[in-house]
């Protein structure tokens, strides 16, 4: 949609953390020795472990690493938002998604970024894309997440394989058009919400595979009523998305029906006809806009 940039000098890594303090300085210095060029967010959400204590120390030994501290655990949008909105702030034309856990490979980063250099304005680091995979992850939940972007992707009608894969890199172009106070905050559902909106807007979004590393340190924040959570709210979406294309078929439909009935050369004898089924375009063009809610 835009423009190539040259990414790694004017990439933001945004790192959140909650209780992350084994992980955290592993990380920072994994995205550090694969990207030199790289800037780190640290999004800490006053880590009872001391994480944020620790992020600071790494920050004044880094010019690179940067830190934002927030009063308490807002839940993992949040500290998004507040990283998106500090690189916007600043020059980043980049900004990245990454969990402290090294679940999202500092070494495939390259992979994202590459693709952004070739026009991409959101790239989502795929586990259910060809080459894509999960390590260490229980079957169960393999076949969960799996199945669970699957319906994810069909009920939204989405081309995406991956809309709940937290590795991603956006251009800042996407970010500032996104309306972050409209975003879903059940679980971490916003990370298919942003996508679906990106998708619809036009944006060029696409997929790269990567593969997907199952915490060994620190314990999971995600809770398990999750799942279902996400997977109700999608299907809301993916209802309120067929009936704006509905709508929008018969907005443009109609008309086009009534005035083209209108122009056909008819015998008197069967105007009748000709009534009946423009009056019939209409009533059914009516009751698709009452039934989709639309005016
Ligand atoms: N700042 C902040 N970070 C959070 C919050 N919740 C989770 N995180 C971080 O978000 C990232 C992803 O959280 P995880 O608990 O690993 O969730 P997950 O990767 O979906 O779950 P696992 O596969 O079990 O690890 C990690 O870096 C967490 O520390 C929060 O409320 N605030
Ligand atoms: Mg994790």
């Amino acid at each position: 949609m835009t423009s190539a940039v040259s990414t790694a000098s004017q990439t933001l890594v945004i790192i959140p953390t909650y209780n992350e303090i084994e992980n955290l300085p592993i990380i920072t210095s994994r995205v550090r020795a694969a990207q030199p060029e790289v800037h780190v967010l640290i999004v800490d959400d006053n880590s009872p472990d001391g994480t944020g204590n620790l992020a600071d120390r790494l920050a004044a030994e880094d010019d690179n690493v940067h830190v934002l501290h927030r009063e308490g655990k807002g839940g993992l949008l949040g500290a998004y938002i507040a990283g998106f909105e500090w690189g916007l702030e600043r020059e980043y034309q980049v900004l990245c998604e990454m969990d402290a856990d090294g679940s999202h490979s500092p070494d495939q980063l390259h992979l994202l970024l590459e693709e952004i250099d070739r026009g991409a304005d959101l790239v989502i680091g795929s586990r259910y894309v060809p080459g894509g995979k999960t390590v260490n992850w229980p079957a169960s939940r393999e076949l969960l997440s799996r199945w669970g972007n699957r319906y994810i992707s069909f009920a939204l009608g989405a081309e995406l394989s991956d809309m709940t894969a937290g590795y991603r890199a956006f251009r800042r172009e996407l970010l500032e058009e996104l309306d972050f106070a409209e975003l879903s905050d059940a679980g971490y559902i916003f990370q298919v919400d942003v996508a679906f909106r990106a998708e619809k807007a036009g944006f060029d979004v696409r997929e790269v595979p990567i593969t997907f590393t199952e915490r060994e340190l620190g314990e999971s924040k995600l809770d398990g009523s999750f799942v279902k959570d996400s997977l109700a709210e999608v299907t809301k979406w993916g209802f309120a998305h067929r009936k704006e294309q509905v709508s929008n078929f018969y907005n443009d439909a109609a008309p086009l029906a009534k005035h083209m009935i209108e122009g056909i050369d008819i015998k008197p004898k069967a105007a009748e006809i000709k009534t009946e089924v423009t009056n019939f375009v209409e009533e059914v063009s009516k009751l698709v806009k009452h039934q989709c809610g639309c005016k």
